[in-house]
């Protein structure tokens, strides 16, 4: 990253001492990492820092914020905060104060100095001064950068929280944006402390017994289209009902016909109230399916993308593996 915008950003945190932080909503592991890693670093520099989001922090996050950091918007607790605040620094999120949700509206009140750090691509006309690395895996790789070039030192409390958002946003050091420069960040975060295994735990190993025996029966019901190319299944409100399992505890559902050699999409449709379909959306690289997205009024990217749609489940599933057989022919 470019040290005369880090420079930049390192006067204005100098030279003032009330700090907002926030991201997006429902923040991974990458906005909550990068936010306790920065509110750290000034607050050991005598800031007085308050980081504040939207939506809470999933239970299986908290591990990284023992201390109860975080908190979550309410204008009542809020106003005064956000109003006296010298800087606000928007973290793992551009594009407009809407990705931040009921917060975002008051912020962008706020009369602070507007500073946003991303790794998005999005855009940063909503803020002050910007620095946006798009080739970072992670913004916790860019919170590292601006630790070190403000001379700061890496906690065991930072290293951990570092790590949790370099390994989730990378997907466990597969995606693409993965580094060489990503790797010797991480490097620098195991010898300040960071314990690979029980961060990995904390994050991905805390499901419910029901979630997986439903992931189970959702694995034995995949069924595959155009020779193997395409993996589709779905769930019901009552297979959910009956395993007894919030569709907030499905993460990772979407991917699960990646698995299966030769695949090359994979369709996941959940059944919503209302006679609604949520459609996932998954490819490996060599198809673009966002555009099957794009006409249901979704989004999302060329291999990661989702929509939904109105209609019955079984209806909806054949709609779209029609269309994606398609795409494939
Ligand atoms: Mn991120």
């Amino acid at each position: 990253m470019d040290s005369i915008l880090w420079q930049k950003i390192i006067s204005i945190i100098e030279n003032n001492e009330r700090f907002v932080l926030s991201s997006h909503i429902n923040p991974d592991c990458d906005a909550l990492g990068s936010e306790l890693a920065l509110a750290e670093q000034l607050r050991s520099l005598g800031k007085t820092v308050n980081i504040i989001n939207t939506d809470p922090v999933a239970a299986n996050y908290r591990f990284l914020d023992r201390k109860q950091r975080i908190q979550q918007y309410s204008e009542k607790r809020h106003s005064r905060i956000i109003k006296k605040a010298e800087v606000v620094i928007v973290l793992d999120a551009s594009g407009g104060w809407e990705r931040l949700g009921a917060v975002g509206k008051a912020l962008a009140q706020a009369e602070a100095i507007k500073l946003c750090i991303d790794h998005h691509p999005d855009a940063t006309d909503f803020v002050d001064v910007a620095v946006v690395d798009t080739e970072a895996s992670a913004t916790g790789e860019l919170i590292y950068d601006l630790i070190m070039a403000m001379g700061g030192s890496l906690s065991n409390n930072i290293a951990q929280s570092l790590y949790a958002a370099i390994v989730t946003d990378t997907g466990s050091f597969r995606f693409p944006k993965t580094s060489p420069r990503t790797h010797r960040i991480t490097a620098e975060l195991l010898v300040a402390g960071a314990d690979p295994m029980y961060i990995y735990r904390q994050i991905y190993e805390q499901n419910l017994l029901e979630t997986i025996q439903l992931k189970g029966h959702i694995m034995a019901s995949i069924r595959t289209a155009a020779n193997g190319q395409i993996a589709y299944y779905g769930v019901s409100q009552n297979t959910l009902k009956q395993f007894d399992v919030k569709t907030s505890e499905l993460d990772g559902v979407a991917s699960l016909g990646q698995l299966i050699g030769g695949v090359r999409v994979t369709i996941y449709c959940m059944e919503l109230p209302q006679e609604r379909v949520k459609i996932s959306l998954r490819s490996d690289g060599t198809v673009t399916i966002n555009q099957i997205a794009f006409g249901y009024g979704g989004g999302g990217h060329p291999s990661a993308a989702g929509a939904i749609a109105e209609g019955h489940l079984a209806e909806v599933m054949a709609e779209i593996i029609a269309k994606v057989e398609h795409l494939l022919s």
